[in-house]
């Protein structure tokens, strides 16, 4: 942009799982130097996917970072892992980037994959091409491809270039603003050659299709293309650059990682159209003021050199005796992969790991007077759609599990651990089955922690459809002191929703007022497990008379006898079982809306309607009531469905009650765990 130096620049390596991002990160630091030979995923050497268990998956599950130069300027790359279920580190990377290229493959039916993405950057204004990659293996039937992108996208897009073919095979392209054409060499730059004949036409009206475009947002140049004038290349780059800045236009550009096609025109892209800081701190709130302001985006705990806070430094600089309020860190690093140099300073611009800094989490914006929040909100981490209930092998463990899991939280904030008051499980939350997975083998083999894993328990409740009187005493003679208690409860049951109610209407001082509050407090520790073995709720119990004794009466022997009755009296109200109902959205390209439907209501659920997602074309959101005993696997089933695309949210609704087959081996079932306990 603009002839002033842009500083470092970032951008994001994103797309689908297998789309071809690590590749092209090789690709891209070989073009610049930055690698004497590419790695491939087949020989597992790639930048990209250093961690142990990105090797072990052939797939990457964190975003990997290199710093490089590219001709004359500073450049950090981030390789974003491509599964759904790792969109977080995706996340975290964009916000903190000036750019990102968008991989897919040359196959126009994986278009639709890439919505929830473009909706991601176009919600963030994130200026974005994307890099149609592996067209060595498969050139692309051009129109079609677009026809599927363009549906996946809100902005317009644009192509720059035309393919040059031979046959079906591409053999180069022609750069439709300076109109130069270029044939590919194997393995390294293309060459510039003389733009063929049989091409001129194609180019010709792809031109001009580009221009009118631009025009869409510049009253100059449209007013020009009437007088069927031909601007100056200079003027239409200028455009090109501005709009896609602004995030009004979406490149598409052809390559090969792999055959190092169209990849130095991906580097001259991020190089004289893709904005630099000055833009992107300004588009996230964050003035230049001189002063040093950083912003945390990932952690990272490292064996051996503990922990690392990647930050941008949106404005100042930062030298490695920088102290935040006074404390400072563990010195400055540059990444590229699995390596870390030091570096005595950072400039704006910069990506930078600061090392060993306590007490900070993701979205923080650093300086030296402290840290906080300033500029844009940083998003909520994405809701955990799945979950594992988990326990450590060894008892002694539990701390242990506990503080580890707070640290890899920390490094993927979209990871949630909770402990279940109604089931008394604890449950590791993610986003997908290879998410937890990965959080479970790194507990492993960072911090030697063991767990079993098990399915969630539902939370099932119980109440009662019958009323019932009942009396109960509790009455002991033991040596001196003796127990005595005689209470008439009476027992009903409320409307759903209601939970407890204890009331009492004793007259005459039956039982006395002090000794009251006991009767109520045994009567709700029956509640923890009621006849069928589960929490009672929404029911009302009356104290209505009782008897007492001056001596042996006791709060002890009170609650006791209040104990007794409900244990006496429950089973007589006609118990029922209530299973918790969710009210879920999902979210799906509209091609799988029936699909999922029958998917919904296989699973007991009851459909309230589907619609539009707003802003979303081509995509619906289909409401509906479902039982939490089918939400488990949910996730699993509904990318299944639909490519990977679909996706839900879900908020607790109500409880219904349950009866019949399902609800007898419920009531078994806990029966039988009860006795195994
Ligand atoms: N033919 C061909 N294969 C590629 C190209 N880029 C990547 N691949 C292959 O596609 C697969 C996925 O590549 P990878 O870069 O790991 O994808 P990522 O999941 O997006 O990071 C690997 O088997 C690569 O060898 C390319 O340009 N051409
Ligand atoms: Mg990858």
């Amino acid at each position: 942009m603009g002839e002033a130096k842009p500083g470092p620049r970032v951008a994001a390596l994103v797309g689908p799982y297998l789309s071809g991002k690590t590749s092209l990160l090789e690709a891209l630091l070989f073009a610049a130097g930055a690698l004497p030979r590419k790695g491939t995923a087949k020989e597992r050497n790639t930048v990209g996917d250093a961690s142990a268990e990105a090797r072990d998956r052939q797939m990457s599950v964190e975003l990997s970072l290199a710093s490089c130069r590219y001709l004359d300027e500073d450049r950090t790359l981030i390789d974003c892992p491509g599964s759904i279920e790792f969109a977080q580190e995706a996340h975290n990377a964009l916000l903190v980037a000036d750019a990102a290229v968008v991989v897919c493959e040359p196959a126009p039916e994986k278009a639709q994959a890439l919505v929830p993405l473009l909706r991601f950057l176009d919600e963030h204004e994130i200026p974005h091409v994307i890099f149609v990659s592996k067209t060595d293996a498969h050139a692309p039937d051009l129109p079609a491809l677009m026809e599927a992108l363009q549906g996946a996208s809100e902005r317009p897009l644009v192509v720059g270039q035309v393919p040059l073919r031979d046959g079906d095979k591409l053999t180069g392209f022609v750069d439709l603003i300076s109109e130069r054409a270029y044939r590919y060499k194997p393995g390294g730059p293309s060459a510039l050659m003389q733009l063929p004949d049989a091409a001129k036409d194609d180019e010709k009206s792809a031109r001009q299709t580009l221009l009118e475009k631009l025009a869409d947002f510049d009253d100059a140049l449209l007013e020009q293309l009437l007088l069927d004038a031909v601007p100056e290349p200079r003027a239409i780059f200028q455009h090109y650059a501005r709009e896609l800045a602004e995030d009004r236009i979406v490149p598409v550009m052809l390559g090969s990682a792999e055959q190092q096609r169209g990849i130095v025109r991906l580097w001259k892209t991020l190089r004289h159209d893709l904005p630099g800081v000055a833009h992107t701190a300004a588009l996230r709130g964050f003035a230049d003021s001189g002063d040093a302001v950083l912003q945390v985006f990932k952690m990272m705990y490292i064996p051996h050199t503990g922990k690392l806070s990647l930050a941008r430094v949106w404005s100042g600089e930062v030298a490695d005796n920088f102290a935040i309020d006074g404390a400072r860190f563990g010195g400055l690093m540059r990444l590229f992969g699995a390596k870390h140099d030091k570096v005595t300073r950072a400039r704006r611009g910069d990506i930078v790991a600061l090392g060993r800094l306590e007490g900070v989490k993701t979205g923080d914006v650093l300086t030296k007077s402290g840290r906080g929040e300033a500029g844009e909100p940083w998003p909520a981490p994405l809701p955990p759609v799945y979950a594992a209930a988990i326990q450590p092998d060894k008892r002694e463990d539990e701390v242990k599990m506990t503080a580890s899991l707070a640290r890899l939280i920390e490094e993927d904030p979209s990871y949630r651990f909770k402990h279940s008051p109604d089931t008394g499980e604890l449950q590791l939350w993610g986003q997908g089955e290879i998410h937890l997975m990965v959080a479970l083998q790194r507990l492993h083999s960072r911090y030697n922690v063991s767990v079993k894993r098990s399915k969630p328990q539902v939370a099932y409740k119980e109440t009662i459809t019958k009323s019932v009187q009942q009396h109960a005493r509790h009455k002991k003679q033991s040596g001196g002191h003796g127990q005595f208690a005689d209470v008439h409860l009476s027992i009903k049951p409320l409307a759903r929703g209601l939970g407890f109610v204890f009331t009492e209407s004793v007259v005459g001082g039956a039982v006395p007022r002090n000794l009251i509050p006991s009767v109520e407090t045994g009567v709700r520790e029956y509640l923890a497990r009621g006849p069928l073995g589960f929490p009672v709720v929404d029911i009302a119990v009356d104290l209505f008379d009782g008897q007492y004794h001056a001596v042996d009466s006791s709060d002890m022997a009170f609650r006791t006898a209040a104990q007794l009755g409900m244990r006496e009296g429950m089973p007589k109200c006609a118990p029922v079982l209530l299973e918790p109902v969710y009210k879920v959205s999902i979210d799906t390209p509209n091609d799988y809306t029936g699909k999922l439907t029958n998917l919904v209501i296989g699973r007991r659920g009851q459909i309230l309607g589907f619609e539009a997602k707003d802003g979303w074309r081509g995509w619906d959101t289909l409401q509906a009531y479902l039982p939490e005993a089918e939400m488990h696997d949910l996730i699993v089933e509904l990318r299944s469905l639909s490519q990977g695309t679909a996706s839900f949210r879900f908020a607790f609704d109500h409880l219904a009650e349950l009866s019949g087959r399902i609800a007898d081996q419920v009531i078994t079932h806990r029966a039988q765990n009860a006795h195994a306990a």
